[in-house]
């Protein structure tokens, strides 16, 4: 089916759900600038690994090293603003709320963009780069935008280190990330992977959940990925071209 013909039969989907579920990964943000997961890394980091960096056993051996490779994510995501793709997700949500529908937004990134494009209903699934907590007692704080200026930062609530507040290979997702994840994704109609390569778990299951339970699902991607073969319809395109142009045909040309 040509892209045009897969957006369009996507897009009369969307202008009919009553339940939506959408879940994001990297590539959301890739057309922000930020690089995706998988991506190799430039300069000082391209020695490692994000898998094996974005552990717990990583932190424990050089919280040092980790934490700065975080806080540098961290100031770029801060530095970042939303793309397209992001405006037209939070569009796509004011327009399925405002008829009574309900829009969930699931997501692997931790870089806070779909909250600054105006989402609003956001389950982060692998916590968020912008918040850190203390080690010791699992404080929050969102720190200032500037660099820390130790490594590992200090925590303000106890004798102890700042981690950041992502969710780490090996780690459970928070509870409520889980239950609403659960619920979204066996109570929708239309179900979209966006940006994903579908290869982190239990993040990926979310769409087998969604299809089991009788939602038509879809995936936009620039590539194939493992669940390409497996949705209704499978678009190939860049999140930030595909996404304004399906909400667009679905709720009409944007007006703001
Ligand atoms: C857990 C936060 C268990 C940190 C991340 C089965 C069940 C449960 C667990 C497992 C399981 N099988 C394996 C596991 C273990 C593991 C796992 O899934 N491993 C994988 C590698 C096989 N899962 C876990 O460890 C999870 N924990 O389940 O714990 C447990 C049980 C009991 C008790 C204790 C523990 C935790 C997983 C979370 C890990 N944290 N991130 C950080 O960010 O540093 S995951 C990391 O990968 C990022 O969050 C990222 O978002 C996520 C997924 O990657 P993507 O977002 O998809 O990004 P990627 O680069 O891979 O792909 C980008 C895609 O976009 C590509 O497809 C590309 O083509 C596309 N693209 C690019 N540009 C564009 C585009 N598409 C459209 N437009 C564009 N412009």
């Amino acid at each position: 089916m040509a892209i045009s013909d897969s957006i369009q039969l996507l897009s009369e989907k969307l202008s009919n759900a009553r339940h939506v579920t959408v879940i994001t990964g990297a590539g959301v943000s890739a057309e922000s600038g930020l690089r995706t997961f998988r991506e190799t890394m430039e300069g000082l980091w391209k020695e490692f690994d994000p898998k094996t960096l974005a552990t717990p056993e990583a932190f424990e051996a050089n919280p040092e090293l980790v934490t700065r490779w975080y806080d540098g994510r961290r100031l770029g995501c801060l530095a970042a603003e939303p793309n397209p793709g992001h405006i037209a997700l939070a569009r796509i949500e004011r327009e399925i709320s405002s008829r009574g529908g309900r829009f969930t937004l699931l997501t692997q990134n931790v870089d806070r963009l779909h909250q600054k494009a105006g989402s609003s209903n956001v389950v982060e699934l692998h916590g968020s780069i912008i918040e850190w907590r203390c080690n010791a007692t699992g404080r929050k704080i969102v720190p200032p935008e500037s660099a820390f200026t130790s490594f590992p930062p200090r925590s303000p609530f106890a004798d102890s280190i700042l981690r950041p507040d992502v969710v780490w290979f090996g780690e459970m997702l928070p509870e409520d990330a889980i239950l609403a994840a659960g619920w979204a994704a066996a109570n929708c109609d239309l179900f979209i992977s966006i940006g994903t390569s579908a290869v982190v778990y239990p993040a990926a299951a979310y769409l087998e959940q969604a299809s089991a339970n009788g939602a038509f699902t879809a995936e936009i991607n620039k590539d194939t990925t493992p669940a390409t073969g497996r949705v209704n319809v499978a678009i190939q395109a860049r999140s930030g071209e595909a996404l304004p142009r399906l909400a667009d045909l679905a709720f009409g040309a944007d007006k703001q």
